[in-house]
């Protein structure tokens, strides 16, 4: 009886056994299949990133060809406030505005001859500027200012600008000039010939050598060309 009794027992305790075990499995089977849910989602929301990712990536491209656009959208605005800073600046030269006259010549400037300009209405700044006429054949008509007695020039940027309007491509040029060692050394900018108010501007480093009564500013009419050129507020100073 002993016997069967512990047999007995030993059975109930296998069965408890085999019981907890197979609680046991069961529990891990259950959490394993949730587990794989869990796992084959995961993929299916990293598929759906790479979608959305490319058109933000596609974007991008997009948006880069615009920066440089805006940039130069934005690029005038420092150029106004260095441009408010050189107004400021005391300009080289007087009458800048070619508001006197005297004779048939706007005050304090040279012409390469008679006749080769006149007072125009049609100003950029105050009530008058100068208009260039076309000179005989094959000469151009030439408006100058001396830059005399700036040998504190030497050795320094200098900057010269002028507004101008002409209604020709290539007929228009504002120039530096000086010379050293004997040599004319020109620097120029031309007028697109739109018709339109343009800012022409000149910057150049004068050699130390230079010679200091040698510094001319001049705007030229170039030969044989027809339209309409008028210039206004003329400027020149030392640069930073
Ligand atoms: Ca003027």
């Amino acid at each position: 009886l002993v016997v069967a009794i512990l047999f007995s027992l030993a059975l109930a305790g296998l069965g408890c056994s085999a019981k907890v075990s197979n609680g046991g499995s069961d529990a891990k089977s259950e959490t394993a299949p949730s587990t794989a849910r869990m796992a084959t989602n995961m993929p299916d929301k990293e598929a759906e990133t790479p979608p959305n990712a490319e058109p933000v990536a596609a974007n991008m491209p997009d948006k880069k060809p615009e920066t440089p656009a805006g940039a130069l959208d934005v690029a005038p605005l420092p150029d106004h406030a260095r441009q408010a800073k050189k107004d400021t600046a005391k300009s080289l030269i007087e009458n800048g505005s070619f508001e006197q006259w005297v004779d048939k010549a706007p005050q304090g400037w040279k012409t390469s001859g008679s006749g080769v300009v006149r007072q125009a209405e049609d100003a950029h700044d105050g009530k008058a500027a100068v208009a260039l006429i076309k000179a005989e054949e094959g000469k151009w008509s030439r408006l100058e200012y001396a830059l005399e007695n700036n040998k504190d020039l030497l050795g320094k940027a200098l900057e010269v600008a002028v507004f101008a309007k002409a209604s020709t491509p290539g007929m228009l040029a504002l120039a530096i000039e000086y010379t050293q060692g004997g040599e004319t050394k020109r620097f120029e900018r031309i007028h697109p010939g739109n018709n339109e108010w343009q800012e022409l501007k000149v910057r150049t480093e004068i050699p130390a050598d230079a010679n200091p009564d040698s510094l001319v500013f001049k705007v030229f009419r170039k030969q044989n060309k027809d339209g309409d050129a008028v210039v206004d507020s003329a400027r020149a100073r030392a640069a930073d």
